[in-house]
């Protein structure tokens, strides 16, 4: 390591003396203005995490549905996961260490991890549509180059591409080709196999509109649209040319506002979904006749595949297991209705999609779903290599056609991570192929009413919970004061845990009416604004 050469291009990316962040859920994310350091450290971090892995590794700069003035960068690990946490740790304290103290720090984390100095290094870089990702992302390649790193910089790409382009590269392109066009022409291939029978009804089916965001999901849509034209439609909706990036649009506000995003033209009964700033959420939604306004979140896109799947499994006669992972934030009715009328087996993780993803390895296909639409399915390597063998082997039609169906369902997944574009190809395909309207999606199970809401505290940290999240253990008195609360409501839940992403604690609550679900919300804010150091107003 050339340690003069560092210190000289790590004064041209300065830390703002006293700044501390975290490697959080999502990696760093913050004010834009305080990122370029971090970018040229995580360039630096990627660079020793490809010469321990020997593989392949990625930088995403983006911060998802946070607001256009905010940024982020996550590294992305070998097989498309996010970071090792004992790396996450490292990352902290390289983004954390003051200027003169840099180069020290880098050195003790190739000491710790191990890292063969002289292996090669190669990295691939994207971002998203943010004003300051262009720049940003060139301060990672300086960080790559100064460790005379190789890289490919992607560009523009949503954070699922980037994800699938590092899974490709470490499978020496077994799982797919390592260029958008590779990615196109996988999904499409997939989608439009799994649905050609179905390509003579209707048409009004066909037709989705699609709310952008504002990001970079319609940029890749319309890359993608001519691929797929011939078994699907899109229109789409805040493609950017006028509205700001996640701004009263987006999953991440429909989701937590229950509203339909602005920008967009809704007819009753039309179907619509509505990605994040770096499509990697996808929530569905409609008006109906009465212009009432229907979410179809994480949940239910999580009960409407898995039932497809169990289905084929039917189907096609074999034992493999099935299993859905949520977190504490997924709907009771979902939970409900996956358990005792699907019978599926349901785990519950922390949330961040790295526990999700983590404990659906456990299973041949294991169904993950964060309740805010992010979330894929995963076939272990037994499962595909069951399934591949069957559509070549099996002489009932029947049950050869449901093998290649699930074949093409292995191949539409992105299964390097959470993907709306791919998750959009399945939902449709799935809805075309079981004649489902959007309206008899919806009417698998009612929702249970909910509502979360943020409260500031002087330290999120003094919140610790347990039982994946679900019960607080410190501060003392406030899992207590939750449970006699939750007691006055029927059909009721509640729960508290610090954000991983924003500094805030959040609060989540149902029950049996929306009335009762914001009551036992705002109770609950205000027992922890009283017993966790609430700060500014009272809720
Ligand atoms: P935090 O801020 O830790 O709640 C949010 C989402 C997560 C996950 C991450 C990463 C909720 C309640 N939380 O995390 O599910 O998606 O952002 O983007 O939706
Ligand atoms: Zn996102």
């Amino acid at each position: 390591m050339d340690l003069d050469a560092i210190t000289e291009y790590s004064a041209l990316h300065p830390k703002p003396s006293g700044l501390i962040l975290q490697y959080g859920t999502a990696g760093f994310r913050t004010k834009a203005e305080h990122l370029d350091h971090v970018m040229f450290r995580m360039g630096l971090l990627a660079v020793l995490r490809s010469k321990q892995t020997k593989s392949t590794i990625g930088v995403m700069v983006t911060a998802s549905h946070n607001p256009e003035e905010d940024n982020g960068v996550k590294l992305v690990d070998p097989l498309g996961e996010m970071l090792a946490p004992s790396w996450e740790e490292h990352a902290t304290c390289l983004a954390n260490a003051e200027e003169q103290d840099m180069p020290r720090v880098l050195m003790d984390i190739s000491v710790k991890a191990a890292v063969n100095l002289q292996q090669d290094a190669f990295i691939v870089i994207g971002r998203d549509t943010r004003p300051t990702s262009e720049k940003l992302s060139q301060s990672v390649i300086d960080g790559v180059t100064v460790l005379e790193g190789q890289f490919h910089d992607y560009g523009l790409v949503t954070t699922p591409q980037l994800h699938y382009m590092v899974y490709c590269r470490n499978t020496s392109g077994q799982y797919g080709e390592a260029t958008l066009e590779g990615y196109y022409q996988k999904l499409s291939k997939a989608f439009m196999e799994l649905t050609k029978k179905t390509l003579c009804s209707e048409d009004e089916y066909r037709s989705l509109k699609v709310d952008c965001a504002n990001g970079i999901g319609a940029l890749k849509l319309k890359e993608m649209e001519h691929y797929v034209s011939q078994g699907l439609s899109v229109q789409l909706f805040n493609d950017g040319t006028k509205g700001k990036l996640n701004h009263l649009c987006g999953a991440d506000f429909v989701k937590s506002h229950q509203k339909p995003p602005q920008g967009m033209e809704m007819k009753s009964n039309e179907r619509c979904c509505s990605f994040d700033g770096d499509a990697d959420r996808i929530v569905y939604h409609y008006l109906d006749v009465d212009g009432h306004f229907h979410l179809i979140d994480g949940d239910k896109i999580a009960t409407l595949i898995s039932s497809f799947l169990k289905e084929l499994l039917l189907e096609i006669g074999e034992s493999l297991n099935i299993g859905v992972v949520q977190t504490a934030y997924a709907n009771g009715s979902s939970t409900r209705y996956l358990e005792e009328v699907m019978k599926v087996p349901v785990y519950c993780t922390k949330t961040g999609v790295k526990h999700l993803h983590h404990k659906a390895q456990e299973f041949d296909i294991g169904v993950y779903f964060e309740a805010n639409g992010h979330g894929t399915v995963l076939f272990s390597k037994a499962a595909e290599t069951k399934i591949r063998q069957l559509t070549k082997e099996l002489e009932d039609e029947r049950r050869k056609a449901a093998a290649k169906m699930l074949e093409n369902v292995i191949d539409l997944f992105n299964q390097a991570a959470g993907d709306a574009i791919s998750d959009m190809l399945v939902i449709e395909a799935i809805l075309m192929l079981k004649d489902l309207s959007i309206q008899q999606w919806d009417a698998l199970y009612m929702d249970l009413p909910n509502r979360q809401l943020k409260v500031k505290v002087a330290d999120r940290q003094v919140i610790s919970t347990t039982d994946a999240e679900r019960q607080v253990v410190t501060p003392p008195g406030l899992q207590e004061a939750i449970n006699d609360l939750v007691k006055k409501y029927k059909l009721s839940r509640a729960f508290v845990r610090p954000s991983g992403t924003e500094d805030v604690v959040r609060v989540y609550a149902e029950a049996d009416s929306q009335e009762n679900a914001d009551s036992l919300a705002r109770a609950v804010s205000l027992a922890v604004f009283q017993l966790a150091g609430g700060v500014g107003e009272t809720p």
